[in-house]
């Protein structure tokens, strides 16, 4: 019903040779398969469905993308809950559309991932069951209009940071996605810049609110971008076949680079008391990372969780019967062609 992805070419390698003529045939056909894969690497050409491509750069892919897919997927959810409270209809209008287009990031990257020969009813098993992981920030509570703000400008703006790389990736249909993605999420940075700043020019009230966001939001966003490179233990391989191309500390340093200043022009502080710049190094110090925090969330115990996965199954439950419908329609229609054609 989806894509081209189950039309896979064969990527295991060759039955048992017979004899020993065709064992050295084969092994020179995989040591040819290896090396234009390699080749294409080094040489920063993209990977597409049908080429060959190792398993394992095959499975960090899924594994990457298709939590990408759920991140965006479950990060409305934050958001849909302010949709009823939103200050005035064209606040409403903005946020609408903004959750939109996260649940089409969601769409384009199940079907990049698709690509790779893993159905989406197969991702959406793995998240659903809780095997699969989503991004750490989308199990905080979202508390007051602040948040929303907060989200846009911080969230999105660490999904940027992260994100611009990705339209380099080495594997073509992600790499393509990635693009139309940024652009939508520099819209969605500035909506939460704009909604900050209103609130810091404001009532003394509305100034302590976005004071307020900011202090629960700082810390989960720069967790964020993943555990420290030291304990990274798919960054190495990642950068090297050109998935990741950019750190995850490397990244973190430029979300805070780039965030303290946005901050000072809103008149909020950052709450680190160890944040300060290093002339030498020509960046941010930061304080100490509660990593303890980082792992509690990504292991199913941060404060939203539970929530989150409920909220997530309950909606592909109840929208079984789209998806009855869907099938249905199509069937028939299918029946009618063939009718026609007869
Ligand atoms: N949360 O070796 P590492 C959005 C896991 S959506 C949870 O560094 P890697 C938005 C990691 O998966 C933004 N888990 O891994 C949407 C791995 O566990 P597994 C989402 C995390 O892959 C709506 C383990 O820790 N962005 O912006 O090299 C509204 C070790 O980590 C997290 C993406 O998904 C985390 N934060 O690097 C508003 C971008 N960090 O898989 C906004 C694409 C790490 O071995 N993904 N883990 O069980 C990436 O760039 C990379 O996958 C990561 C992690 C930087 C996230």
């Amino acid at each position: 019903m989806y894509t081209q992805a189950i039309d896979l070419p064969d990527n295991d390698r060759p039955d048992e040779p017979k004899s020993l003529e065709a064992a050295k045939t084969a092994a020179a056909a995989n040591a040819a398969r290896d090396r234009a894969f390699e080749a294409a690497i080094a040489n920063d050409r993209k990977i597409e469905p049908q080429d060959w491509m190792p398993e394992a750069y095959r499975r960090t892919l899924v594994r990457q993308i298709s939590q990408h897919a759920h991140s965006e997927v479950v990060g409305m959810l934050p958001e849909g809950n302010w949709v009823t409270r939103a200050p005035s209809l064209k606040r409403k209008a903005i946020l609408l559309a903004k959750i939109q287009d996260e649940g089409g990031h969601g769409l384009y990257l199940y079907s990049a991932a698709e690509t790779l020969g893993t159905s989406r009813a197969q991702m959406l098993d793995a998240l659903h069951s809780g095997k699969a992981k989503y991004s750490s920030i989308f199990n905080y509570p979202a508390l007051t209009w602040a948040d929303m703000g907060a989200i846009g400008w911080l969230v999105d703006g660490a999904a940027i940071m992260n994100q611009v790389p990705l339209c380099r990736c080495s594997y073509g249909p992600y790499a393509r996605a990635m693009i139309r993605i940024c652009k939508e999420e520099s819209f969605h940075q500035r909506q939460g810049y704009d909604i900050m700043l209103s609130l810091a020019r404001g009532t003394q009230a509305q100034k302590a609110m976005a004071q307020d966001a900011l202090n629960r939001w700082w810390w989960p966003v720069v967790m964020m971008f993943g555990p420290s490179d030291k304990d990274s233990v798919h960054s190495g391989q990642s950068m090297a076949w050109g998935i990741k191309r950019i750190t995850n500390d490397d990244l973190r340093q430029k979300f805070i680079d780039a965030t303290i200043p946005q901050a000072e022009l809103l008149g909020l502080t950052v709450p680190d008391p160890d944040l300060k710049w290093n002339e030498e190094r020509g960046h941010y110090d930061h304080g100490e990372i509660d990593w303890s925090e980082f792992w509690a969330v990504v292991n199913g115990d941060g404060p939203c969780n539970r929530e989150r996965l409920k909220a997530r199954v309950a909606a592909h439950e109840n929208g079984g019967w789209v998806r009855e419908a869907a099938l249905a329609h199509a069937r028939k229609q299918a029946e009618r062609a063939q009718r026609a054609a007869a």
